[in-house]
């Protein structure tokens, strides 16, 4: 899985690659998460994927998909994650990026996805997510969310993606992993969901998002950390479930895909790693459920966001005592080896209206490439 990862993700001209064009940010997510759970991170060049990640910037603090995209909160976080996976966190201007996030909560407590004002209980959960990673809870109304996402409750103990929305495992899983990180998951329903999520097990071990429809692997994620958080993952059948991913791989090229026999991607290999890790099995590490991220690069996130609290809170907690970003210089001179190619992101960091880019032109002479 590790050389499918990487080859599909080195190979740009593939038809693979130009049609997820604009969802790189997720599938750079996707594929480093699955790598760090395979204790293979290090196959990926950091200097390389940091600087994209911090040149998606956009002028109002969110991140976009790829290069010239517009921001959104799912990228935003697929963004935080990465630069979390890397241990990158501190080149962020944290403020800016909660500012954005903060921006889009909407008056009855929901998150819209970005500017256009779509309302989704997924982008409930990036913002969560986000102020979570951060450590910035506090930038956002979480008592408002969390009101907006008990609206989105259904008869059978499920969610949708907005109030009155079928219950779909996906959204179940924003909604808990959203409640979860809030400390409100007394908000739910706990025996009428987990009766629900069990019941998406399929005779052929797999799991679907919804009665009636297909298994998939990627329910192995959405049905079983929700499953997970609510601490009922014994009552599906984990060793067919096991099984029926692993049915999903292909045994020649790497990768897992969404069924047996259909072509692996990037998304299925890995949240069938991921499903993996919340069975326990096949030595994959633990996964957070909520946060969809190793339980390993958790443990250093909370221990820097305590810190940064301590901080905080010695210095009087207001604003303008907040920690600033870590200086480029380290991170530029290590990633470029020219000056040419430093120049070029120079370039791409200012066309995306990154604030800092001014600071690290002042910077430029000092670079000492030639
Ligand atoms: C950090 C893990 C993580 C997620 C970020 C984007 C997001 C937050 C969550 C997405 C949750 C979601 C809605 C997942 C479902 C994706 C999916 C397979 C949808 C397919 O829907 P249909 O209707 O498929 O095409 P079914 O299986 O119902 O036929």
């Amino acid at each position: 899985h590790t050389s499918y990862i990487c080859r599909v993700s080195a190979d740009s001209e593939s038809f693979e690659f130009q049609v997820s064009e604009h969802l790189r940010m997720s599938g750079v997510y996707w594929g480093a998460c699955a790598l760090h759970l395979l204790s293979q991170l290090d196959q990926l060049q950091r200097e390389q994927i940091v600087s994209f990640v911090l040149s998606c910037q956009r002028g109002n603090g969110g991140f976009a998909g790829n290069l010239g995209h517009d921001a959104h909160i799912l990228y935003t976080l697929s963004a935080v994650q990465i630069l979390a996976l890397f241990d990158a966190l501190d080149y962020l201007d944290e403020s800016r990026v909660m500012r954005y996030v903060a921006s889009l909560q909407q008056e009855d407590g929901a998150f819209a996805g970005d500017e256009w004002g779509e309302i989704d209980t997924r982008f409930t959960y990036c913002a969560l997510c986000c102020a979570s990673l951060l450590g910035r809870m506090e930038d956002i109304n979480v008592q408002a969310a969390v009101e907006f996402i008990q609206r989105c409750e259904n008869f059978d103990g499920g969610y949708g993606c907005e109030p009155g929305g079928e219950s779909h495992a996906g959204q179940i899983f924003t909604c808990v992993g959203a409640l979860a990180i809030a400390g409100r998951l007394d908000m739910v329903k706990e025996k009428e969901l987990a009766w629900w999520l069990c019941e998406r097990q399929t005779p052929g071990g797999g799991l679907n998002g919804r009665p009636q429809k297909d298994a998939d692997v990627c329910y192995s994620w959405w049905v079983l950390s929700a499953l997970t958080l609510l601490k009922r993952v014994d009552w599906i059948d984990g060793s067919a479930l096991r099984r029926f991913i692993l049915s999903c791989q292909d045994q020649e090229e790497g990768g897992i895909a969404d069924k047996p026999g259909d072509v692996p991607d990037v998304f299925h290999t890995f949240f069938g790693i991921a499903g993996l890790s919340l069975l326990g099995t096949d030595d994959v590490p633990p996964i957070d459920a909520a946060h969809a991220m190793p339980a390993s690069v958790m443990r250093k996130i909370e221990a820097r966001n305590a810190e940064r609290a301590q901080v905080r809170e010695r210095r009087g907690g207001s604003q303008s005592t907040e920690t600033q970003p870590l200086p480029l210089m380290s991170f530029v001179d290590s990633a470029f080896t020219t000056r040419a190619e430093y120049e070029r992101w120079a370039a791409e960091m200012k066309a995306g209206g990154n604030e800092q880019v001014e600071w690290w032109q002042l910077k430029d002479n000092d670079l000492g490439k030639t």
